[in-house]
């Protein structure tokens, strides 16, 4: 038995759209926020006498999400494998735009490897090989075909993707304590998102007429965006972020059906925010497939950044966070 923990991570630059739905390939690079005080924790435990796999999410059975809990497994240690009890728990709101399945199947993957391992004599020993050889890029390649935005909780910090012909790159940009960025994650709305983003980059794909400029325009944001990250430049990094978050959004719309997931409540807050740059606070927005919106500050402008979103009558509540790890072992679970 293994128990991994993972924190979602904010992507700035955004994965939208598949450039190989069979292996999930995303049709474009990305770069993120690990965060550090919201996390995913799942414990794997492969038996030899279980019939099948069997998952709880914060202690329900789950039976929805199982087959891509499996499947995730199959590829990690083989689909001759045992069977799996996984558990997870949370302490976010899962499947409501804040990345759920990033810290979900990026800290699965680091937890079925170490079960793996520690469970020998349930594994052919090419099988053991092949995961006790697997570097952290080979587990967020793992962790990426299960989910794109997984691959990225594997690293620390500010994190880059990049996307060649057959397999993805990820690395940290920036380790978090070199430039201590904070969010600021105003939930508007707890329930689920009403179409899943696979199912919507698809669709974004098939009938966006902006699909294929975003795709083409998309090396040009990364390429500002790295520079403003490496010269430690907010508003460089703030202008490129909200351009972006706002580019990818009007695909979604113009997609058909559109695909909207702002409410009142994600517009209350993304003009408190240009309110606040209006008055010189260093601060910017970015929002993803849910209605919350994540505002990234300097540590200095946090408490009234908090103060403003929190006042918002449709904001249900604030989280905060800084920069943290890749997803990790828990050795003492
Ligand atoms: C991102 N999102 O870069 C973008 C921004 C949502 C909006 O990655 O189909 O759940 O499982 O590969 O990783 C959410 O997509 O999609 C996502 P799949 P995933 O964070």
């Amino acid at each position: 038995m293994a128990t991994a923990q993972a924190q979602p991570n904010i992507a700035l630059i955004k994965y939208w759209g598949k450039r190989d739905i069979r292996r999930n390939l995303p049709a474009v690079g990305s770069l993120s926020l690990t965060l550090d005080a919201l996390w995913t924790r799942m414990e794997v435990k492969f038996s030899a006498d279980m019939g099948e796999d069997h998952l709880r999410i914060d202690g329900e059975s789950a039976g929805d999400m199982l087959p891509r809990i499996s499947r995730c497994l199959d590829k990690v240690v083989g689909s001759e494998r045992p069977r799996a009890a996984v558990e997870s728990n949370c302490n976010f709101p899962i499947a409501a735009g804040l990345a759920s399945s990033a810290a979900a199947f990026s800290a699965l993957v680091v937890a079925a490897n170490r079960a793996c391992i520690d469970a020998p004599e349930l594994f052919e020993a090419s099988v053991i090989d092949a995961v006790t050889s697997r570097n952290t890029i080979d587990s967020a390649r793992l962790a990426g075909a299960a989910s794109g935005s997984a691959a990225r909780s594997l690293y620390a910090g500010i994190v880059g993707l990049s996307v060649g012909e057959n397999e993805i790159d990820v690395a940290t940009l920036l380790p978090p304590e070199d430039w201590r960025l904070r969010v600021v994650v105003a939930v508007t709305e707890r329930g689920q998102k009403p179409m899943a983003s696979g199912d919507a980059m698809i669709l974004s794909e098939k009938t966006s007429p902006f699909y294929s400029s975003w795709v083409v325009n998309q090396e040009q944001d990364l390429d500002v965006a790295r520079c403003a990250v490496s010269a430690r430049d907010f508003e460089k990094l703030a202008a490129v972020a909200e351009h972006n978050c706002l580019k990818m959004h009007s695909v979604m719309w113009t997609s058909r059906p559109p695909v909207v997931y702002w409410n009142k409540g994600t517009l209350a807050c993304m003009q408190a925010i240009r309110e606040l740059q209006a008055d010189g606070e260093p601060v910017f927005f970015t929002m993803d497939a849910g209605p919350q919106v994540k505002a990234i500050c300097l540590p200095d402008n946090e408490a009234r950044v908090t103060r403003i979103l929190r006042d918002i009558e449709a904001v249900e509540t604030v989280m905060r966070s800084g920069l943290g790890s890749g997803a990790k072992i828990l050795d003492d679970a």
